[in-house]
């Protein structure tokens, strides 16, 4: 037997049985609901084991599987690292490899709820108006085929499976960062649901619950560093091993099919009628200004959050950012106070354990703006509030893609059609127009309303200014 071997992690009771299936099993999840799942059945009992379901690569499930799916969920902070064991996910499935026995998990009886985590993208949407993109490759695969490759796919093929079989649906639980995603996941669910069988999309639509929700957590991406500090600081040997702050939250609308989920709020998850005003504070305070570092920071040459909140001229532009624009463009959820919100906010981007990078933040910009820059930035300006440091980040964008524009290096769905925008322009102006043309992101906007703006601000972004004095760039 290899050290490996010796040290490697095992069950040490039975796995539970399983209750959910889960699609997307990045290490979000693993961070984030899993480890409510996990303390949820530890507290209050159920059957909520889980399946997870790469919908892409091997790479988690050849991870999990010698490990019978157990893994270490660490806590990173300035009191060391905190591991926690667990041990809820009972098989993991990759879906290019057999989306037939996706389907058959997902179909099985005793799954109550399928959640996913695919990201913003995953959601197949396309135009202005945030329909299902029936030309998306997987959406015209997932119509012609029995087989599903998208999670939006697997979803419908798998309620019609049920329906068929006389079993009730599941709660479909999306965890993505997205506004009112459980509605959103509904709309695009019955779009394809009706192309397949209109009198699945009405039993959908009567039956199937999808609940909204605003999840919350630092999890940067594992490095072999953390992991071989992992192993020498507590002897764990985990190669699937995830990293997370000690912060997290979890706001759930309560509506599951007749009722059935983990008890939630045994660990600290709340249970609401409204989750918008959550998830708006979190997109817009949080999400929004990480994407703000991440744009201005990459520019200027940071490579973490915690380098880039440490920069006074950024720390000073995110602050006028949350209290001039975008705390007057939220309404406060129940007992926050949005301004304590922003200053816990900083404390968290502070963490000096987290090495949260602003690349992985970066990427998707297409699929993250609207919702985290632009809805505010345009309500703003509709009622008469300020919008100059909204519209500096996305000058910064367009900064930060315009230095990018070989294509290889956006990492972007719509990389293509971005750089397509760029090509060619002959000046700055012809390329910011360039971009603001781009209807995936900007369809929805009066754009022509900050496009001089824009302009001078995309200008103003220059490397040479930006190293010359970034805080003249931001004011
Ligand atoms: C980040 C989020 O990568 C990103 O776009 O803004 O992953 C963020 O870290 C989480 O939403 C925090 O809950």
């Amino acid at each position: 037997m290899s050290d490996a071997d010796e040290t490697r992690l095992r069950r040490t009771e039975e796995a539970p049985k399983t209750g959910i299936v889960h699609l997307g099993l990045g290490a979000f999840f693993r961070a984030h609901g899993a480890v409510y799942i996990k303390q949820a059945m530890a507290r209050s009992g159920g059957n909520w084991g889980i399946v997870g379901v790469s919908l892409r690569s091997p790479g988690i499930r050849n991870l999990l599987a010698p490990q019978e799916g157990v893994y270490t969920a660490v806590e990173l902070s300035a009191q060391g690292l905190k591991p926690q064991s667990i041990d809820v996910v009972s098989d993991v499935l990759v879906a290019p490899e057999n989306p037939q026995a996706v389907l058959d998990a997902m179909v099985d009886d005793s799954v109550r709820i399928v959640s996913l985590t695919v990201t913003e993208k995953g959601y197949c949407r396309g135009g202005a108006d945030g329909a299902l993109d029936l030309d998306h490759p997987e959406i015209e695969n997932d119509l012609a085929s029995n087989l599903p490759k998208s999670a939006i796919g697997f979803i419908v093929r798998a309620l019609d499976n049920r329906r068929r079989k006389g079993l009730r649906p599941f709660t479909v639980l999306s965890l993505d960062n997205l506004p009112a995603n459980g509605a959103l996941t509904r709309r695009i669910v019955c779009e394809m649901a009706a192309r397949v069988d209109s009198d699945l999309a009405d039993w959908i639509a009567s039956e199937c619950c999808f609940p909204c929700t605003m999840v919350d957590r630092i999890v940067p991406a594992m490095t072999p560093d953390t992991i071989a500090r992992l192993h020498r600081e507590t002897g764990i040997h985990d190669p699937a091993a995830v990293v997370h702050e000690p912060f997290r939250q979890w706001v759930i609308e309560d509506s599951f099919v007749d009722g059935q989920r983990p008890e939630f709020e045994a660990v600290g998850a709340q249970l609401v009628d409204d989750v918008e005003p959550f998830e708006n504070m979190k997109l817009r305070m949080l999400n929004g200004t990480h994407s703000a570092m991440a744009y201005i920071g990459s520019i200027a040459g940071h490579d973490t959050v915690e380098v880039a909140i440490n920069d006074p001229a950024i720390s000073a532009f995110l602050d006028t950012m949350w209290q001039e624009e975008i705390i007057p463009s939220l309404v406060a959820p129940p007992e926050t106070d949005l301004a304590d919100y922003a200053a816990a906010l900083r404390e968290r981007y502070r963490n000096p354990e987290i090495r949260h990078l602003l690349e992985q933040i970066a990427m998707d910009g297409s699929q993250k703006l609207p919702q985290r820059i632009l809805d505010p930035l345009f309500e703003n300006l509709a009622a008469g509030r300020p919008a100059e440091k909204l519209m500096t980040v996305v000058a910064a964008w367009f900064r930060f893609l315009s230095q990018r524009a070989d294509g290889e290096q956006i990492n972007d769905p719509i990389s293509s059609d971005l750089c397509a925008a760029m090509r060619g322009h002959a000046d700055d102006r012809a390329l910011v127009l360039g971009l603001l043309s781009v209807d995936q992101v900007f369809g929805p906007y009066p754009t022509d309303q900050i496009s001089d703006a824009l302009v001078r601000r995309f200008q103003a972004m220059s490397v040479q200014n930006i190293q010359q004095d970034l805080g003249k760039v931001l004011s």
